[in-house]
């Protein structure tokens, strides 16, 4: 086993000691997360010189332009914005001091910690005397006022490691006009300039919420997002992808690859592996791109065919009775998280449940069951058990079904296995099935951020500050050229509400920032679909080994990136 060691000498260890925020105080750092402390982030020349911040055209929104104005009558229309190098001074530093707060929203991201070193130091660099607060425990922390101070020695544990542990994180919701006027409260008792937001899709429209609402009670604290999700469904033109998306699917690339090598030692096994990723397949995708498995479902493409459980049930049994022809009875399956949401019939049995478990008590007897449409009933009744209860799980606080829950791959490998008996007794298959289920989903959000994930965040934190301390608000912390190398990235901020749908959530329409879905258009998913039939009956697997932070491989940005910015052939 490799050698960890106690931090408990030096400068270091002074600093832990004297700073613990409770988790990391006493613990104990493997000598790779202790080098990664120093690693040293690199800026975007544009923020390490003068610069000046230039406004771009009136932005619009994503969908439903008149519905997202009515809601955000003093944000919509604001024009998003780049910084630009110039001469002479730099345009911010008037030695005005600035008390930020900061929170993490919703699921882990590795990188979450060095948006907020970023901020920090931007602030330490650029508004000396500044403070900058942590809220505790996600949104909720905003509304109970619970909070602490960051400080240099506070923050240098947690510089390039994973996890959101500095402050942690949390899935409230700032939503009711209660919970508003806690936020205000909060922003005007620590006096706050500006607030960052750190989260996903939901927490940055909820962010966009609270930068309205600030400024229609003209408070003077200004809010600003960040794009957070390993998912990678919070993405758009000005932001090129979320961070965390880069290391989570290359820490599950390597466990595929390594199941893959598995597979073909043995010669048995059917590993069907689910991958989060929730509403979008981006991460199935990205880590079909690393590892070239056998079979990869994409939830888009089968939402696109209007594919039944049985139609995808049929293409695996497809393969793998061919595979069996070719002598391998073995292979890797990669299902999408949320599959079952895109499938069409379960989607509108998810529809029917949802307003159902918004509206309605649902009763031990099953009465409530006969508000179901026929063709949902029928489905439901078809289920595995453990899938219905799974599918009735509480909601979200976002009104979202909790599909990390719902265990989809034991579901087909129970399905396939009953097609191929079939098809056994009529003859058209003769090998051998065994089914392994793997879900791999929390172990890919905390892992050490990779190189990439570790600079843009930095850069996001760097860029979210900036705005604050130019009086932005409402806008989301954008950084782009992401092929380029770090000093040639772009930085400026784009206006939420251009991000912006309506959408019906717990059974209201609601605005909502739209999410991104894989293209079938777009270029991964045509690199993909053109490679897949080879992958299938011939083993092409890639075992891409743990993520490195020197030497080959350590600068490479993930394909669906480079594919999206054109970089490599599709
Ligand atoms: P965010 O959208 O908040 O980034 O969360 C992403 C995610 O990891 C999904 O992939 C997954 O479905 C969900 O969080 C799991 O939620 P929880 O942490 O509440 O179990």
């Amino acid at each position: 086993m490799a050698p960890s060691f106690v931090i408990n000498g030096g400068d270091f260890a002074a600093a832990i000691g004297k700073t613990s925020s409770g988790g990391r105080a006493s613990s104990v750092y493997s000598e790779v997360q202790t080098s990664r402390i120093d690693y040293a982030l690199p800026l975007p020349s544009v923020l390490t010189g003068p610069f000046k911040i230039v406004d771009g055209p009136a932005s619009s929104a994503a969908g439903n332009p008149d519905g997202i104005a009515s809601l955000f009558p003093n944000l919509f229309g604001q024009p998003s914005t780049m910084l630009v190098p110039t001469d002479g001074e730099h345009a911010l530093d008037s030695g005005r001091k600035l008390k930020i707060g900061v929170v993490l929203s919703g699921g882990q991201a590795p990188g979450g910690h060095n948006v907020i070193s970023g901020i920090f130091d931007y602030l330490q660099a650029h508004a000396k005397g500044s403070t900058v607060y942590g809220f505790r425990g996600g949104p909720a922390g905003i509304m109970k006022c619970k909070y602490v101070e960051l400080t240099p020695d506070y923050i240098r544990p947690y510089r390039n490691q994973g996890g959101f542990d500095m402050i942690c994180s949390g899935r409230d919701k700032i939503e009711t006009p209660e919970q508003f006027k806690q936020a205000e409260e909060t922003a005007v008792k620590l006096d706050l300039d500006g607030l960052v937001v750190i989260g996903g899709d939901d927490s940055n429209t909820n962010a966009c919420l609270l930068a309205e609402n600030f400024r229609s009670k003209n408070l003077k604290a200004r809010v600003i997002g960040c794009p957070k999700t390993i998912d990678g469904d919070l993405k758009c033109k000005e932001v090129p992808t979320s961070f965390g998306f880069d290391t989570a699917c290359k820490i599950y690339a390597e466990m595929i690859g390594n199941v893959m090598i598995d597979a073909r030692s043995t010669g048995k096994y059917y590993h069907f592996v689910r991958l989060m990723g929730r509403a979008a397949s981006h991460i199935t995708l990205e880590c079909a791109l690393q590892t070239h498995p056998n079979i990869t479902i994409i939830g888009e493409e089968v939402a696109a065919k209007k594919l039944t459980l049985k139609n995808v049930t049929d293409y695996m049994v497809d393969v793998i009775s061919k595979r069996s022809e070719l002598g391998y009875n073995y292979g890797v399956i990669l299902i999408p998280e949320g599959l079952i949401d895109f499938i069409p019939e379960v989607q509108q049995l998810i529809a029917e449940l949802n307003e159902i478990l918004a509206h309605d008590v649902v009763d031990e007897a099953g009465l409530w069951k006969k508000k179901l449409a026929e063709q949902s009933l029928q489905l439901f009744e078809f289920l595995p058990q453990a899938i219905q209860e799974q599918l009735m799980l509480e909601r979200d606080p976002h009104g979202n079904v909790q599909v990390a829950k719902i265990e989809t791959e034991k579901m087909l490998i129970q399905m396939v296995e009953t097609e191929l008996e079939k098809r056994k007794l009529e003859g058209s298959y003769k090998g051998q099935f065994k089914g392994q289920s793997h879900f791999f989903g929390y172990e890919g959000r905390c892992g050490l951020p990779t190189n990439f994930d570790s600079m843009y965040c930095y850069a996001l934190g760097y860029a979210a500050a900036v705005l604050l301390h130019s009086g932005k608000t409402g806008l989301i912390s954008s950084v782009g050229n992401l092929g380029a190398p770090v000093s040639e990235w772009t930085v400026g901020g784009t206006a939420l509400t251009s991000l912006m749908d309506v959408e019906r959530r717990h059974g209201k329409n609601k605005p909502v920032i739209k999410k991104a879905m894989v293209e079938l258009e777009g270029a991964p998913f045509q690199k993909f679909a053109s490679m897949r039939e080879e992958w299938a009956l011939k083993n092409r697997y890639i075992s891409p080994g743990p993520i490195q932070f020197m030497g080959p491989g350590s600068d490479d940005v993930n394909h669906t990136l480079l594919l999206e910015l054109g970089l490599v052939a599709a």
